[in-house]
């Protein structure tokens, strides 16, 4: 015999639930897309490969003598070393920048990026709205990295600094007394201990509304 809702402790009852397995369900959609990226005879396609932070990208081979290989300029490192269809291979990218790769076979034709946009929440809202720029999936503090974070005023034309970020997974913008209008975020990966850095992210807008 089923017990019946009554019974039941409150977050057990259809509607709670329900709720909680759609959080759930958006969290984890959220945090863990993967991305497939074919490695091809002579190019990468998606050649500029967008994700978000916490995503993963999926290096699927479909030619021969190829490898996916970070620019030796970046603060992440990566190398599939060279293989052949059939292989793949996999990296988690936790934190938001641009960062270049390529095919050690056939340089300097054979290249790829990956844009690792950052989020934002919400991504609109009144004056006063306390916004979350997310440039991290895991925190960023103890590590050697930090988040150059550069933004866009309304009917501004240039990127202009805005925080750099050495702990944590986000940053904060409260429009509190903010002209309203669309605010463009980006974000730069910089390793401390290599001073090298990324290409900026894909950029990321909010807007302030009245
Ligand atoms: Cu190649």
């Amino acid at each position: 015999m089923l017990p019946t809702s009554r019974s039941l402790p409150r977050l057990l009852r259809p509607a709670a639930l329900i709720a909680v397995v759609l959080a759930l369900f958006l969290q984890g959609s959220a945090s863990a897309a993967t991305l497939n990226v074919a490695v091809s005879n002579n190019f990468f396609f998606p050649q500029s490969a967008k994700i978000r932070p916490g995503d993963t990208i999926h290096w699927v081979w479909n030619g021969d003598n190829h490898s996916s290989t970070s620019r030796g300029s970046m603060p992440i490192r990566w190398d599939s070393a060279i293989h052949n269809s059939g292989f793949t291979y996999d990296k988690l990218f936790k934190y938001a920048g641009t960062f270049s790769y390529f095919c050690t076979v056939h340089t300097p034709s054979m290249v790829g990026t990956v844009g690792v946009q950052p989020r934002a929440t919400p991504t609109s809202g009144s004056v006063g709205t306390q916004f979350t720029i997310t440039f991290a999936s895991t925190s960023i503090t103890g590590t050697n990295f930090q988040a150059v974070i550069q933004y866009k005023v309304p009917g501004g034309t240039t990127f202009a600094p805005y925080t750099t970020a050495t702990t944590g997974t986000s940053v904060a913008f409260d429009s509190t007394g903010q002209p309203t209008g669309d605010y463009v975020f980006q974000v730069q990966l910089k390793n401390t201990s290599t001073g090298k850095v990324s290409l900026f992210s894909p950029s990321r807008k909010i807007t302030v509304t009245a």
